[in-house]
């Protein structure tokens, strides 16, 4: 097998974030601690122990922020308290201190683009064309001909413009999401330093970082000008790239950077290309890490993987840049359910995807949690759910995502651990196989997507070649992807001292391949207690790691 492309080692001593795996939590569908049908931030404190268990090293929590939630916490009306649904101040220090007690990094979610409409700065802002903060928003005239100012569109409904025109005060103002979801105005002073307040705020509380949310939309240009005809109606969040942007992120950057302890930012820079969320970070500047989307979209092939690899290499290693790596978020439906869908697209018939379903989920999990660069797992993915099929009636999310967001299902009971009372039901259904598909069934079954998981972080955190080593690209059959992790001189002698090397095999194909035998299996996709010598058949939707 020949290398024909290696990323570089990480020097000893890299940061937290590079070496740990995320945990992202959706608080509203996590876990529910009075019985309303939406969880709540004493919901994930009462989980700690399970993320613990999992060997996850930092939570992601999405906002809980006060809002009325009309994109349900990503329209912030007030970015330093918690909203009552979720619980309050103090529950969050709770949180915190036992999450850290636990040894477990806190990320929370910080939401710049735009605030919510019932923000007050938005109130005052829309009170008058004199308001002190008419310029904390981006306004502008109406046109002669009754036009939005632009052609953009809003990322929700590609049909509508990105813009609302404010009847009271007669301006249009931009909101690249929901109408309810106001863009703020990153080049008026005041709201850089109003929103860096609300860093310090929760800073000074000991949170160790932050997801920005659409971060790279805190610039725009300001002549605000059309889309060239070619991406009009692709939404404005996923082409506005601009330099005013870098600036900003550096003064984030050294505010906290700052503060003692390692925080962190990691950016949800959604920009369509590897290359461009490249320059938003790398060598200490800018971000700390940025999401990079295309493995999230990338279908189940071997040669699609391969590129995205190949393409986070070209990228980010010039740049000194971490990759990270995601399979599902709050935004997308799951993996299973995304494999799923675009085999059925292909012709696959029904039988051989319910039986290959979980068998990819499987091999794509290990994936994830071998790949070079920081693994970012989404609840219940380690529990290989499906999205839930929401019927009309239930759907509630403008953006169309309500499958992904179901309740987490914590046991086999009837409420599924969701204890709702009188006529109270979860905000959304389920999701599908609950009875058997839930946190406390898959912990008793070593078998369980669940088990896997946690074997692949064990087995990642006690391989240094795993966490920090560099990775080739190996020749492989059609089908297989193939690649080695190395630190160290390379000899595999499973010491860290004399360096280490793993080999990573996965077939993506529902037949057997044959690779190179030998070695020894440390890691299998599809059962606990792999045979001992790789014996060169790699079975189908198999992922293995082996030490050669
Ligand atoms: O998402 C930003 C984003 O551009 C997409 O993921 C978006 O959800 C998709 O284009 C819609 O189809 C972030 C948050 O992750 C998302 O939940 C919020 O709705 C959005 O920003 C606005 O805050």
């Amino acid at each position: 097998m020949a290398a024909d492309e290696t990323e570089g080692e990480v020097p000893d001593g890299a940061p937290w974030w590079e070496t740990a795996v995320f945990y992202q939590v959706y608080p509203r569908s996590f876990a529910d601690s009075d019985g309303d049908g939406v969880g709540d931030l004493e919901g994930i404190r009462g989980h700690l122990a399970d993320l613990a268990w999992l060997g996850v090293d930092a939570l992601w929590i999405s906002p809980f922020f006060r809002s009325p939630m009309a994109d349900f916490g990503y329209d912030v009306s007030d970015y330093c308290d918690v909203d009552p649904l979720f619980g309050d101040l103090a529950g969050f220090d709770r949180l915190l201190a036992d999450a850290h007690a636990l040894g477990l990094r806190v990320v929370i979610d910080w939401v710049p683009n735009h605030t919510s409409d019932q923000h007050p700065w938005f109130v005052d802002a829309s009170s008058s064309r004199d308001s002190p903060r008419r310029d904390w928003y981006v306004w502008r005239d109406p046109t002669p001909d009754g036009a939005p100012p632009n052609n953009w569109v809003s990322a929700f409904d590609l049909s509508a413009p990105a813009w609302t025109f404010h009847e009271p005060t007669g301006q249009w103002y931009l909101h690249l999401f929901e109408a309810a979801q106001p863009d703020l105005n990153w080049d008026e002073p005041a709201v850089e330093a109003a929103m860096h307040d609300t860093l310090r705020f929760w800073l000074d509380r000991g949170v160790d970082g932050f997801r920005a949310d659409v971060v790279h939309g805190i610039g725009k240009d300001p002549a605000l000008p059309d889309d060239p005809p070619e991406v009009a109606g692709v939404p404005h969040c996923a082409l506005n790239d601009e330099p005013v942007t870098h600036e900003r992120l550096r003064s984030i950057r050294a505010l906290v950077d700052g503060y003692p302890g390692d925080r962190m930012v990691v950016g949800e820079v959604f920009l369509l290309s590897t290359d461009a969320v490249a320059t938003y970070y790398g060598r200490g500047d800018e971000l700390h890490l940025a999401f990079n989307f295309p493995p999230l979209f990338a279908p189940w092939r071997a040669d699609r993987w391969r590129a995205c690899i190949e393409d986070t290499v070209r990228a980010l290693d010039p740049r000194g840049a971490w990759p990270t790596w995601v399979l599902a978020n709050h935004d997308n439906p799951r993996p299973r359910t995304r494999y799923d869908r675009a085999a059925a697209r292909a012709g696959e018939d029904a039988g051989t995807t319910a039986r290959r379903s979980e068998a990819r989920a499987r091999a794509a999990a290990v994936l994830l949690l071998t790949l070079r660069g920081t693994p970012f797992v989404y609840q219940g993915e380690e529990l290989g759910l499906c999205d839930a099929e929401v019927p009309p009636d239930r759907q509630v999310d403008p953006g169309g995502r309500d499958g992904c967001r179901a309740p987490v299902p914590w046991d086999a009971t009837g409420d599924h651990g969701w204890p709702t009372g009188s006529g109270v039901r979860t905000w959304l259904p389920l999701p599908p196989e609950a009875d058997t598909r839930n946190r406390a069934s898959e912990a008793a079954d070593p078998d369980s997507v669940l088990h896997l998981y946690r074997r692949a972080i064990a087995l990642r955190r006690s391989t240094p070649a795993l966490v920090r080593g560099s990775c080739t690209l190996l020749d492989a059959p059609d089908g297989v992807l193939a690649y080695r992790r190395s630190v160290g001189d390379g000899v595999a002698e499973g010491s860290a001292t004399d360096g280490d090397t793993v080999e990573v095999l996965v077939n993506f194909t529902d037949g057997p391949v044959e690779v190179t035998p030998g070695g020894t299996v440390l890691l299998a996709s599809d059962d606990p207690s792999p045979e001992a010598r790789f014996t060169g058949v790699l079975g189908p939707d198999r992922a293995v790691v082996l030490r050669r």
